[in-house]
């Protein structure tokens, strides 16, 4: 419902689910008597308890507040979501905005940072880096050096087409009323992100038809089996590398950025336990189904940091690393980092998000720092070609890309085993690690039960034999 303006005879003209009406209101007036007005003539079966406000915020509006025109209100609890203006994109909701909820996102920051962000401040290169073919002489190489690698068209084009094609059913499904075509339905019915990064973690996500189908796409696990190969992991059989089901997929979400949803940065972390796994242990990586560009940001990694900061961390922050409690998810700290010449200091490896196309494969050492970072402020690299000044597209995602990780069996203890069939019996989402079995199925804690009832939580597809096999 949108007051969309008060008339100075002392109407509002409201929009609600489409169709606009004029109510009675003294301007400004308050939330109540406007809601009075409303339902006394239109919506005699809401509960008008409780009042939602979205501006930059949504927050609960108390019943004497003045309600002013271009306000936005929902009644709880709600008729089917209430559709947003045609066309723009709304400011990212408080859900998208709210502090990070959970260990993954801890250091994911309420705002995206600025000027007064230690890490937001870096400077972040767009770069455009060698795209391998799978089997081509160099990609491990890249990996042990930088901490990362890209693998160009894992996905061919029509794959990775099909695959974004399933991740919109699944949110659809999740957000009833969102419907792919139709922009103006994206902002109310999407589902809540980690940390404001955008990052899908509940709600079935990483069970969906959409992650089943990148992950047995046999060019991802190839690639993966490279690298794994050529790091000669000490406890990781070789044998596992060629044998159908010898390596096993991570049960991750994924990111999606709709238009007005940029994704979060300064929240800059490694996915590995410093204490309890100081040397080589994680591939992850991520499937992009978009194409990225200047504009629209994506995967930031800081090159080299998996051999030059990663060892640091242990010594330099114990107090903060033990406390993790031998989960991998570590966030610097954000100050610290920075004056310890961690991050953005003289001599430290180059901020980049790396250019990827649909389809491409981003690898990287699980030690190596990285997050996301939007398209906003990103350098071109000195000696490079200047990016091209591209648009954030409007009716479609600014950033789709799915996590992957595959791990040698061997590396899998029994016990993990079992409790990841039962992740998959639950549809649930896990960390980034196919050999851990944490979940992490972040329904933040203060959604209120209205905002928890508007998305609906997907259950496990059935699966194929070849998925199966990579549990
Ligand atoms: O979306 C991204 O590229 C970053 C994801 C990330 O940092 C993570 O999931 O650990």
């Amino acid at each position: 419902m949108v007051v969309e303006e008060a008339a100075p005879e002392g109407y509002a003209v409201v929009k609600y689910l489409g169709k606009r009406y004029k109510v009675r209101l003294a301007k400004p007036t308050t939330a109540k008597s406007l809601l009075k007005a409303i339902s006394k003539n239109y919506l005699r079966n809401t509960n008008p308890a409780t009042l939602v406000l979205h501006t930059e915020f949504e927050t609960t509006l108390g019943r004497d507040d003045l309600v002013h025109p271009g306000w936005t209100l929902r009644c709880t609890p709600a008729p089917p979501p209430p559709r947003a203006e045609a066309g723009a994109p709304r400011p990212p909701s408080r859900l998208d905005r709210r502090e990070p909820r959970g260990d993954e996102a801890e250091g994911a920051k309420q705002d995206d940072g600025g000027d007064d962000d230690p890490l937001s401040s870096v400077p972040v290169y767009y770069a455009r880096r060698r795209r391998f073919r799978r089997g081509e002489a160099g990609a491990a190489a890249h990996f042990r050096k930088l901490g990362y690698a890209v693998f160009a068209a894992a996905l061919d084009g029509a794959e990775a087409a099909t695959c974004l094609d399933k991740l919109w059913t699944f949110l659809e499904k999740v957000g009833p009323g969102l419907d792919r075509r139709d922009p103006s339905t994206w902002a109310d019915a999407w589902p809540p992100g980690v940390g404001g990064a955008g990052i899908l973690s509940t709600f079935g996500v990483g069970q969906c038809e959409s992650k089943w189908f990148a992950r047995t796409r046999p060019r991802v696990r190839e690639c993966f089996a490279e690298l794994w190969r050529a790091m000669a992991h000490p406890r990781a059989d070789p044998r596992d590398l060629d044998a159908p089901g010898g390596l096993c997929v991570s049960l991750d979400g994924g990111c999606a950025w709709r238009p007005g949803l940029k994704g979060q940065k300064g929240w800059q972390h490694v996915d590995q336990n410093p204490l309890l796994k100081p040397g080589f242990e994680c591939i992850q990586g991520l499937v992009s189904l978009t194409r990225t560009s200047k504009a629209t940001g994506g995967n930031l990694l800081v090159e080299r940091s998996h051999a030059d900061v990663f060892p640091k961390l242990l010594d330099l922050y114990p107090e903060q690393v033990r406390s993790r409690d031998g989960d991998d998810f570590f966030s610097l700290p954000r100050a610290a980092a920075r004056r310890d010449g961690l991050l953005g200091g003289d001599g430290g490896g180059r901020h980049v998000v790396v250019h990827l196309e649909a389809g491409d494969l981003l690898c990287w050492d699980s030690r190596t720092v990285h997050c996301t970072w939007p398209g906003d402020g990103l350098l071109d690299e000195p000696g490079a070609p200047p990016a091209k000044a591209d648009q954030l597209p409007t009716d479609r995602l600014a950033r789709a890309a799915l996590y992957v990780s595959f791990t040698p069996r061997s590396l899998v203890p029994p016990d993990v085993a079992a409790k990841r069939r039962q992740a998959v019996a639950d549809g649930a989402t896990t960390t980034h690690w196919a050999s851990v079995c944490r979940r992490r199925d972040i329904v933040p804690k203060d959604m209120s039960d209205y905002e928890r009832s508007r998305f609906r939580a997907q259950p496990t597809p059935p699966l194929s034999p070849e998925a199966l096999m990579l549990i």
